[in-house]
């Protein structure tokens, strides 16, 4: 760091919880109250640019071309806890973009935050493992941790391990080449962020306690489901964690109803097509939107049938992709 600006790019894909994460065991460390599983989507990038500049005296965030002054903090405050960690004061010029709209409810902060550390380690040269790039993304956004990883991914609560959080690889995305067909279904901004939705919901839903309870069995069940390649074991579970996270959204006062009625329209569509024999099922995060994960040759008649739909704006197709890593 002899006062040469020194830079990396990185690239990051969102990805998609099978199995939710929804509370915090620790608010000021951003600690999961429980694990999680998901997949990683190969077709949709954030591409993120950190140099590190001497003649900076703050950090300074560019989101899609445009200069970012409140996302800015979130941002210095992961850089903060690298600069700790690899002994550095500069000051970076961050610059990300995505190459899918944000409004499409695909948590662009778990591909974002992902290529952030991932591209800020490179361009000070650091030599951590992945495993701590992982926990320390989950301090900047819990869902950034598993976007470190491609195919199938879980974060699991290891308090007595070197980190809080353990994040792995279970499957890489070639063994099992699942699709999903995103269902998008408003572009407006959502009325409740995730962090401030899981702390209303902690603090106020009498079902919190048996939430957290219920994860390890459900993680359990879809571990074992991927392991096997098992689409019906995963589809249950899938859908079981999908809805058991939703009935506590709406069970917090007042209650947090992320779903429109295209939502549940689509809900049913699906929950239809898996009747006909169609291999797919549903999950939907802290947004109205639908996703659709399906196996390869159901991917047609899965984007024919969410297509008419009245109220779906568009659709979006990715198959599974590789964890975030510095391009070029
Ligand atoms: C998930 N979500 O497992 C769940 C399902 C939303 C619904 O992880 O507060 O934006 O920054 O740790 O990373 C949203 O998570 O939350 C999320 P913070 P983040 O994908």
């Amino acid at each position: 760091m002899s006062g040469l600006s020194c830079s990396a790019t990185a690239i990051a894909h969102p990805n998609i919880a099978l199995v939710k994460y929804w509370g915090k065991a620790d608010i000021a460390e951003n600690l999961p109250a429980v694990g999680s599983l998901s997949i990683t989507l190969g077709g949709l990038a954030t591409t993120t640019t950190v140099a590190f500049d001497p003649e900076l005296r703050e950090d300074v965030l560019l989101l899609d071309g445009r200069e970012d002054t409140a996302a800015v903090r979130r941002v210095s405050g992961c850089l903060e806890r690298l600069r700790r960690r690899l002994g550095t004061s500069l000051h970076a010029r961050v610059e990300s973009a995505n190459d899918f709209p944000t409004a499409a409810g695909l948590a662009s902060s778990a591909s974002g935050f992902a290529a952030l550390v991932v591209a800020a380690h490179a361009a000070l040269g650091g030599n951590l493992p992945r495993e701590e790039l992982a926990d320390l993304a989950r301090r900047c956004s819990g869902s950034a941790a598993r976007s470190l990883f491609g195919g199938f991914v879980e974060l699991a609560l290891t308090p007595e391990g070197p980190h809080p959080t353990t994040t792995r690889q279970i499957l890489p995305p070639e063994a099992w080449p699942l699709e999903v067909v995103v269902a998008v279904t408003a572009t407006g901004p959502k009325e409740t962020g995730s962090t401030e939705g899981m702390l209303l919901t902690e603090r106020t839903s009498p079902c919190y306690r048996s939430w957290v309870r219920q994860s390890p069995a459900d993680l359990a069940a879809a571990r074992e489901a991927v392991a096997s390649r098992d689409f019906e074991a995963l589809a249950e579970v899938s859908e079981a964690s999908c809805l058991a996270m939703h009935g506590l959204m709406l069970s917090a006062r007042p209650g947090l109803i992320y779903w429109n009625g295209t939502t549940v329209e689509c809900l049913h569509r699906i929950r239809q097509l898996r009747r006909e024999g169609i291999p797919v099922f549903f999950t939907v995060d802290a947004g109205p939107q639908v996703k659709a994960i399906c196996l390869p040759e159901a991917t047609a008649r899965v984007e024919e049938a969410l297509g008419t739909v009245p109220g779906v704006v568009r659709l979006l197709s990715s198959g599974l992709g590789e964890g975030a890593r510095v391009a070029g």
